[in-house]
């Protein structure tokens, strides 16, 4: 049976500093993704196990050091602002106009499963409130 995302994130060993995940083989495009979005500093591609018709990762080319938002420092606000702003960009191209979800877990209790910060966005159908 297919490990559940809860599942995953619970079985997640968080990474220092700037170990590598599976999102530095996208990177670099050692394994394939389907990507939306790419400039010098942000790569954002369709989530491998979507949970709405829309979901797509935004990520930061090089994580330095930020494996979640919980370490972020001041040094990382203008990354911070821009996966946020590319988040707005591809929503736009995906043309989720009647809104969407913008989701950042974080660590064990936020369900993270992968640490190098990403920026869910997730679209395309009723979202509900408050998350599970
Ligand atoms: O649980 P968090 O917030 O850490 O989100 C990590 C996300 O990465 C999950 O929604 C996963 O479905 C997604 N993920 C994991 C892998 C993967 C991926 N999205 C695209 N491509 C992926 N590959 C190739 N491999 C993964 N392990």
């Amino acid at each position: 049976m297919a490990q559940s995302e809860k599942e995953a994130a619970l079985a997640a060993i968080p990474v220092d500093g700037d170990s590598p995940t599976i999102f530095d083989k996208i990177i670099k495009k050692e394994i394939p993704s389907t990507i939306v979005y790419e400039d010098d500093k942000v790569l954002a591609f369709r989530d491998i196990s979507p949970q709405a018709p829309t979901h797509i990762l935004v990520i930061p080319k090089v994580k330095d050091g930020l494996t979640g938002l919980s370490k972020a420092e001041e040094r990382h606000v203008e990354i911070l602002g821009r996966l946020l702003y590319v988040a707005k960009l591809v929503a736009k191209q995906e043309k989720l106009d009647d809104g969407y979800r913008v989701v950042i877990n974080d660590g064990k209790n936020g369900c993270q499963s992968v640490y190098h910060i990403h920026v869910h966005v997730i679209g395309g159908r009723q979202m509900n409130w408050p998350p599970g």
